[in-house]
């Protein structure tokens, strides 16, 4: 963490600190600072959203880039910033949904209530429809990643588990705007106790390309047992971030081979088969074995049991090698056999890694 806050000072107009072997990466489209969210309105024009975690879901009428997510940190307090380096963000809402675009990306996002007269298949499917309709409609037209937060999404209702209610409206707003399995956005959807359900994303003035995990049956392909309709995400999104750098977006992961759980129930075993999930979505993309000059990893952790992060972090720690920026949320993961699910993010910075590696050694 504290290495991101040195990139941010030395590209501002604060003094240079940079020691002589100190590397230079530009900064990135996305960070995790430790600390609770500001009081006020973040001063910064170019920043895209701060998204804090906490016990409710929550927006922020003043300023629509600020949310708070109901998964609350486990350990230390975080706040996910998203940043353009350069340019300024617009801002504003649209009826629920609360918006901040610039420089190609817009960051959107909506919190809903169930009713009376709308389950929650009914409630996603209507929610889906208001995003598509304004990503569509905007200068970004192409999803790259979305979260989604579901209240109690274990829990089973009309015959149904919530998860799979969720999984059904959200794949019939995708069918009825007439997006293909191949242009779906990585995801992460997670449940929690917080009232509503909460979805933001993030999409591009361009598409970006979807990766699969060879090891793992595409979640749009899983079979009828895991409900009506399957779950509309991409394992994984790459996509040009500012300045040119490589962004990945890996969509929150678990321990699933094929379309079976392994280790139901066991943390230790689950996070080892995530790891490996993952370690091959990375090397689909160059995300590990992590490169000397690579910029900071991001992970964001969501538990079921906050009692067992002091396992999981050293063996995230020593995976992921330095700079790793490591959020602990407290989360409960869609099928409830799975203990853990861990989604990513890297940046590579543009020029490609091989020349800053050059200057280093110099
Ligand atoms: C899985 O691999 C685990 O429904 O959007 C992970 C990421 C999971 C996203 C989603 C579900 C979703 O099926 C669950």
């Amino acid at each position: 963490m504290g290495m991101e806050q040195r990139l941010i000072a030395s590209t501002g107009t604060a003094p240079r600190t940079a020691k002589p072997r100190e590397r230079r990466c530009p900064p990135t489209l996305v960070q995790y600072q430790p600390g609770a969210a500001h009081p006020g309105a973040p001063s910064d024009a170019a920043l895209l959203a701060e998204i804090a975690y906490g016990p409710a879901h929550g927006v922020d009428t003043a300023d629509p880039r600020r949310i708070l997510i109901g998964t609350p940190p486990i350990g230390t307090d975080n706040r996910e910033l998203w940043y353009l380096p350069e340019g300024r963000t617009e801002r504003g809402w649209s009826g629920n949904i609360g918006f901040a675009t610039g420089g190609g990306y817009l960051l959107a996002h909506l919190l809903a209530y169930e009713a009376p007269d709308m389950n929650l298949a009914a409630l996603t499917r209507q929610s889906y429809h208001r995003l598509l309709a304004f990503v569509r409609g905007s200068p970004c037209p192409h999803l790259l990643r979305v979260w989604n937060y579901v209240e109690r999404i274990n829990e089973t209702q009309h015959g149904m588990e919530r998860y799979q209610a969720f999984c059904k409206g959200r794949a019939e707003a995708f069918a009825d705007a007439g997006i293909s399995p191949h242009s779906f956005p990585a995801a992460t959807a997670i449940g929690s106790p917080a009232a509503g359900l909460s979805v933001h994303l993030l999409a591009g003035s361009r598409p970006g390309t979807p990766l699969e995990n060879p090891r793992q049956l595409s979640a749009y392909r899983y079979p009828p047992p895991y409900g009506p309709q399957p779950p509309s995400f991409a394992r994984a999104m790459c996509f040009r971030g500012p300045r040119k750098s490589r962004e990945l977006a890996i969509s929150g992961t678990a321990s699933i081979v094929g379309h079976v759980t392994m280790h139901p129930r066991d943390l230790g075993r689950q996070l080892r088969e995530t790891i490996r999930n993952l370690d091959l979505l990375g090397d689909h993309a160059r995300l590990s074995p992590r490169a000397p000059c690579d910029p900071p990893l991001l992970l964001k952790v969501y538990l079921r049991d906050p009692r067992r992060m002091p396992e999981v972090a050293p063996v995230l720690q020593a995976w992921a090698g330095q700079p790793v920026q490591m959020m602990f949320l407290r989360g409960d993961i869609c099928r409830r056999e799975l203990e853990i699910e861990i989604e990513a993010h890297t940046s590579t910075p543009h020029p490609p890694a091989a020349r800053l590696r050059n200057v280093d050694h110099a």
